[in-house]
């Protein structure tokens, strides 16, 4: 069954055993996290929901997309079709529906306004030893730009007072151009709503990086196969999914108020420098549900929820551009150890021909504005979500001195910290198939008798993993 907004979401993972309630007191600052931290070193390890979170009224989700199991689960897919239909899925557009005239939305069951505002009634989370300070982490960003468009995607907040925090658009992200236009058409503010505690499928969705202007709540629509409907905020010019927990209407002056952002523990599992000169946005309102849900995503070191999610959309992204050229692309996968810029492309068997492997992985710096610092290809017995396998692949079927070569210099994350501080780095393509010289046989039972083992699982007294 489809979730129809995070509670419902809360529900389904409940029911699958996936959710784990914590009722003794944790604090926000620092102690939330360290539990992120340890489970995320925990296989299988659930989402937890805080049930009582030190000094604030409002209960917190963390780990909530942390496997495939669980983004299966949110968008209805069975986990082993999880990668083709996202593929298919995401390649279409479902506009977004606004309930505004029909009826009150969730998102707008209490409404503050102005002085009322007071961010320090949530419980925003201080994750990592070296943050600057407690950090919005799952704000869905919604902003719109009358040439651009609109957009949907996650940017960092970190608190500055009750009604101020700091926003991070980055240079190459949607939020960046959004922003640069509004200054070069003269405008004094720069309206920007955000949502924290959303439909697993609009989390998804901002993961996306499609072209500028494409809208990132149709691809959520499409994910989900039906409209997600929307409300008008109250103090901006913008519409947000009216099923989500909590609401914040802000405002960027332009030129803006700025000040110094950071530390941050980031993605690729380092702790980032200061930015002087950060932006700062305003709170006009902040609305939510009755008794909201706060969404908390931990980032360090890995793996985490936010490289599982990206492990998908980053792939299915690269799939989609590569694909059409390489039909041998059976799949694509941008582990979670590789933090979001490595890629592994497993090629169909009977599609390989003699060179096509090497064109295949230089052409994967065509995707993804040629983030990818290393790419490997892989057979198709390969499962390509296991470390363990593409390792195997790596040590027995491929030769360093043949299969292998460098790109010497091209652009990656600047947060990767072997990299230059411009994002330079040199990167590394392996062809890990098996080439005709091979040797191998693989050693395992016959296919009749793994069949056979697997309808006798639970017989034999073993829990089917789902
Ligand atoms: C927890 C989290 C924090 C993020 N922080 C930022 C950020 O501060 N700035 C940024 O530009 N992207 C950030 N991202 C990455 C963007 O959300 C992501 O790359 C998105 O697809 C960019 O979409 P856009 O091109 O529409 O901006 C973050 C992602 C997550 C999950
Ligand atoms: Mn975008």
């Amino acid at each position: 069954m489809l979730p129809q907004d995070l509670r419902d979401y809360l529900k389904i993972l409940e029911t699958n055993g996936e959710l784990k309630r914590v009722r003794v007191e944790v604090d926000a600052r620092y102690e939330i996290g360290a539990i992120c931290a340890k489970l995320n070193k925990i296989r299988n390890s659930p989402a937890i929901l805080f049930e009582n979170v030190n000094g604030v009224s409002i209960p917190v989700v963390s780990q909530l997309l942390a496997s495939n199991r669980r983004i299966s689960l949110a968008l209805d897919i069975p986990e082993d079709r999880l990668f083709e239909v996202m593929v298919e899925r995401s390649s279409q557009r479902v506009e977004t529906k606004s309930i505004s005239a029909s009826k009150t939305a969730p998102c707008q069951e209490e409404v503050f306004t102005g002085e009322q505002v007071d961010l320090s009634r949530l419980p925003v989370c201080t994750n990592n030893a070296k943050d600057g300070g407690p950090y919005i982490t799952a704000g869905h960003v919604i902003i719109k730009d009358p040439e651009l468009g609109q957009n949907l995607s996650i940017y960092r907040m970190m608190y500055r007072s009750k009604n101020e925090v700091f926003i991070r658009f980055t240079a190459g992200h949607d939020g960046y151009d959004f922003f640069k236009n509004a200054e070069k058409n003269g405008l004094t503010k720069f309206e920007v709503a955000v949502a924290i505690g959303v439909d697993p499928s609009i989390y998804i969705a901002s993961q996306f990086e499609p072209s500028l202007g494409v809208y990132e709540l149709e691809i959520a629509g499409a994910l989900r196969g039906e409209p997600i409907q929307t409300v008008k905020c109250k103090t901006v010019d913008l519409e947000v999914p009216a099923n989500s927990e909590i609401i914040l209407e802000g405002e960027v002056a332009i030129p803006p108020k700025t000040g110094t952002e950071g530390p941050f523990g980031e993605f690729c599992g380092y702790t980032t420098e200061q930015v002087p000169n950060e932006r700062i946005m305003k709170i006009k309102a902040m609305t939510h549900r009755r008794n909201p849900i706060y969404h908390n995503i931990w980032l360090g070191r890995p793996p985490h929820e936010h490289l599982y999610v990206d492990a998908l959309s980053y792939a299915v992204q690269a799939y989609n551009e590569l694909h059409p050229v390489y039909p041998a692309i059976k799949r694509t996968y941008a582990p979670p150890w590789g933090v979001s810029i490595a890629l592994v492309i497993q090629i169909e068997e009977r599609l390989k021909r003699p060179g096509l492997i090497g064109n295949i992985l230089a052409s994967a710096l065509a995707t993804r504005s040629g983030k990818w610092k290393h790419v490997i290809a892989v057979d198709e017995d390969i499962d390509i979500y296991n470390p363990d396998e593409v390792l195997w692949a790596i040590t027995t079927r491929f030769q360093p001195n043949r299969d292998f070569f460098v790109v010497p210099w091209g652009s990656t994350s600047k947060l990767e910290p072997s990299a230059d501080s411009d994002g330079v780095t040199s990167k590394m393509f392996i062809d890990a198939t098996k080439k005709r010289d091979f040797r191998g046989q693989v050693a395992e039972p016959t296919p009749e008798m793994q069949a056979q083992v697997r309808r006798k699982w639970e017989e034999f007294g073993f829990r089917v993993e789902k």
